[in-house]
């Protein structure tokens, strides 16, 4: 027997225990011998990483075992390309995850340390902008749950998404430093480690006989170095890798250089490398454009297909069955360039013949597309591409040439159908599209919500989808119930187990047998007795971050997400205001006591998002400290919003705001964790909101405003604000407080423009909608004065939210598009 299969023989042999001594013991064990402390010097610090390593070894143990399995079974693997992986704290989610929580905690109090505060000290590992990077994390954690052999490749950024700080009232953006402690997670592998090329020249070899081969000689080289983190699924059943890629020089310092006397010229190599992985580009649903970006893109997609195919040879003779034993999903048009780059490998590198070649990467490859906003669709100058990535151009031209040949021969495609679905875009100065590239190298292209993939079929990409007519299909977003409930809400999730038993633990569509206890004057008050204990957390952290109290028997109203045109923010400030000044106008009337609470990240170059915030604050500040409202109305915007933040809103929210402009949301995330948390969602017909009325029906959940076939219209008939606002005094008011300087009398033009922008055009539908918005809002008013009936809905929303678990989406991905079986 080997010494691998003879120490995992032991390994199985000797099952860890999971009671506190032993628990207790191992971490005192890493505290000594990894972190060098005694347990009286030990700080907290010291105990979230001994923790951290003790929980550690547990999912190495499931982590070796599932990989060896998948390698002996010659198991079928999913490769996740995201650009994103917004993870968050990891701590809380492995111990839960392995079934650790009252050992570990009780193990920690032994030596006077809290677990909860243990937890906080995690870095939120913040690798991500928002759903798209989100639902990535949760599609790992679900893989791994559910049992799917997987690995998501991406990128280790040293800086993630930016801190936010309010300075001022305006945005203020500050280097993330995530690493500064290290990352007890990751296992650096400095042997897989795989060489990027950038620019150079591609030169042809010919040889009688024989098709011409190219050769690129690139001009710039960096490596490729893989950082491993373990993903454990629900009960440690089965672990995963998430594979990011860290960019390191070549030659770590140019020596001649640094002998001729210039110190600084001899890093200049190093830090150019090394400036690939460096930074997360702030930018949600729109495009970065940089050359910066393009790099990062073909450096992940290179480095991952790069480890794909070494994989793939150690146990197969050849790469023609590529396709028999990897999946890989395209996370967005980031990870499209791989599209060529596979080819390349594959043609110029392996010598496979290209016809082969191209049937090999369309059975490979498969896509999501998560965005219909004409601003964020890719496309990069052809000049740019090619002078980056010269061989991948002469690729992408020579797909482009047997897609037209096909369409025009097939379809009796001609003029402005054939420039329609061109990989290149003619009218615009000549760009590459990197949709039109992801879509015909794939075997399958989905939307995100059954609306979404409608509209993808009408409109970006309607021309491509008559030529392929079988390849989109829809796989509606989902979320993972274990973060997203198990452990953000454990007051809930001990609730739900003394109604209904435990088995929503493993099968969370189960949450459906609590339907009847709506019905339940009992069940829903403790139901209602959980809901106001996280509100009351809530809202000590917002005393803590903003030293501002609001009280927890108001209506908790939460906007949280990133701060963008079409998600509407601006409508639900106008609200506000309107409320405001009714509230002032008509004391005497029973007004419901509202908070309404907003937090997210605006793109550092999206001036009119930064305003959105700034003019949340300046609302707050003169309506919260106005004596006439007397707390009947308080808005408050959390700087910072991150993952860590969302699992401590999500449970303490009475309304959701889902109110973007219809036919703009592709899906939507953060609707699913308001709701599953027992939030009434006030939203527009749009995005998964659509499906989440099929589930609740439609007296659970509060639907307004234009449908997205009617906004569509209405622009294509020149749509203006002008005629709501005359009709609606209320608006018409609250627009003009904004205008003139109301909530900010130090300049009182600043909002002008906001106001300007929707009078003259209301492009997202503000004016349009804003009467639908307002009444709806009061129908929920008037719902919170009967708490019985509130309860009721707020109990059926958790029961029939089972379906948006990532669990659900992960499996119909695996059946329809990975044709992987799942083991769990
Ligand atoms: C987001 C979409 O805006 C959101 O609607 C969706 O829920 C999420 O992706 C996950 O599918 N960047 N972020 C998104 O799309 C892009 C592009």
């Amino acid at each position: 027997m080997s010494v691998t299969a003879q120490k995992q023989r032991t390994l199985k042999s000797e099952p860890r225990r999971n009671d506190a001594d032993t628990l207790a013991l191992e971490i005192v064990e890493k505290l000594t011998y990894s972190l060098g402390k005694t347990t009286d010097a030990a700080r907290l610090h010291d105990w979230e990483q001994a923790t951290a390593l003790a929980v550690r070894d547990r999912i190495i143990d499931q982590w070796l075992t599932s990989s060896r399995k998948a390698r002996e079974e010659g198991a079928k693997r999913v490769c996740y390309l995201s650009m994103e992986f917004l993870i968050g704290r990891l701590l809380r989610d492995a111990i839960s995850n392995l079934g650790l929580t009252e050992p570990v905690s009780e193990a920690l109090a032994r030596y006077g340390v809290e677990l909860d505060l243990v937890e906080l000290l995690e870095p939120d590992a913040a690798l991500g902008n928002g759903g798209l990077g989100r639902l990535a994390a949760c599609f790992m954690e679900s893989m791994a749950s559910v049992g799917i052999p997987a690995f998501g490749y991406g990128i280790r950024y040293v800086h993630g998404f930016f801190r936010q700080e309010i300075v001022d009232g305006a945005q203020v953006e500050l280097p993330e430093t995530w690493l500064d402690h290290g990352n007890p997670w990751e296992f650096e592998r400095r042997e897989r480690s795989f060489e990027i090329g950038f620019g150079g020249k591609v030169s042809t070899l010919e040889e009688p006989g024989k098709a011409t081969r190219y050769v690129w000689r690139p001009a710039e080289r960096v490596l490729a170095v893989a950082y491993d983190t373990p993903v454990i699924g629900w009960r440690g059943g089965h672990a995963n890798t998430l594979r990011l890629w860290g960019a390191h020089p070549l030659d770590p310092i140019l020596l001649d250089t640094f002998n001729s006397g210039d110190h600084v010229g001899a890093l200049v190599e190093s830090n150019k490398a090394e400036a690939i992985t460096r930074i997360l580009y702030p930018a949600d649903s729109h495009q970065a454009g940089q050359e910066l970006r393009l790099r990062q893109e073909f450096f992940f997609s290179s480095a991952s297909l790069q480890d794909i195919i070494r994989r793939h040879l150690t146990t197969n003779e050849s790469l023609s069955n590529l396709a028999d034993k990897v999946s890989i999903q395209l996370n967005d048009t980031h990870p499209a360039v791989s599209v060529a780059e596979l080819m390349r490998l594959l043609v110029d590198v392996h010598q496979m013949d290209w016809d082969e070649a191209w049937a090999v990467t369309r059975a490979t490859f498969s896509y999501t597309n998560h965005t219909l906003l004409p601003e964020a669709l890719e496309t990069w100058p052809v000049q740019l591409f090619e002078r980056l990535l010269p061989r991948q151009m002469q690729i992408i031209y020579a797909i482009n040439a047997e897609v037209i040949r096909g369409a025009r021969a097939e379809r009796d495609f001609s003029g402005e159908a054939v420039s329609a679905i061109s990989l290149i875009d003619e009218n615009n100065g000549r760009r590459v599209r990197m949709g039109q590239i992801a879509f015909v190298g794939s075997h399958s292209v989905n939307g995100v919500s059954g609306l979404h993939t409608e509209l993808m079929k009408e409109t970006v990409f309607g021309d491509l989808h008559r030529l392929y007519p079988e390849r989109i299909q829809n796989k509606t977003n989902g979320v993972t119930p274990r973060r997203w409930l198990l452990q953000s809400n454990p007051g809930l999730t001990g609730l739900i187990s003394e109604a209904i038993g435990d088995g929503f633990r493993d099968d969370i569509e189960k949450l459906i047998e609590l339907d009847p206890l709506a019905q339940d004057a009992g069940f829903r008050e403790r139901f209602a007795a959980v809901k106001r204990a996280n509100k009351e957390r809530l809202c000590a952290q917002i005393e803590d971050r903003l030293a501002t109290s609001i009280d927890p028997s108001a209506i908790f109203d939460i906007q949280v997400k990133r701060i963008h045109e079409y998600k509407r923010q601006f409508l639900n400030v106008i609200e506000a205001v309107a409320l405001y000044e009714q509230i002032r106008a008509h004391p005497e009337i029973d007004w419901t006591p509202r908070v309404k609470i907003f937090a997210g990240k605006a793109a550092p170059s999206y001036a009119q998002a930064k305003e959105i915030i700034r003019l949340a604050g300046d609302v707050s500040r003169v309506i919260n400290s106005d004596p006439a409202v007397r707390n009947l109305l308080k808005v408050v915007f959390i700087p910072n919003y991150n993952v860590s933040l969302a699992e401590i809103i999500m449970p303490a929210a009475d309304i959701s705001e889902q109110i973007s402009t219809a036919g703009l949301e592709a899906s939507g995330t953060g609707n699913m964790k308001f709701a599953l948390n027992g939030a009434l969602t006030i939203g527009t017909l749009d995005g998964a909101n659509v499906e989440m009325l099929e589930h609740l029906g439609e007296e659970n959940i509060f639907i307004f405003g234009l449908k997205a076939g009617e906004v569509a219209e209405l622009r294509r008939n020149g749509h203006t604000g002008r005629g709501a606002i005359e009709e609606q005094p209320l608006l018409r008011s609250a627009l003009d407080s904004i205008a003139s300087g109301v909530f900010c009398q130090d300049e009182p033009g600043r909002y002008s423009g906001l106001v300007d922008a929707i009078r003259d055009r209301d492009w997202w539908m503000i004016a349009a909608d804003f009467k639908a918005y307002w009444d709806t809002q009061r129908r929920l008013d008037a719902l919170w004065g009967d708490r019985a009936h509130w309860d009721a809905i707020a109990v059926r929303n958790t029961a029939r939210m089972g379906w948006f678990s990532s669990d659900r989406a992960i499996r119909e991905y695996a059946r329809d598009i990975w044709h992987t079986p799942p083991s769990a």
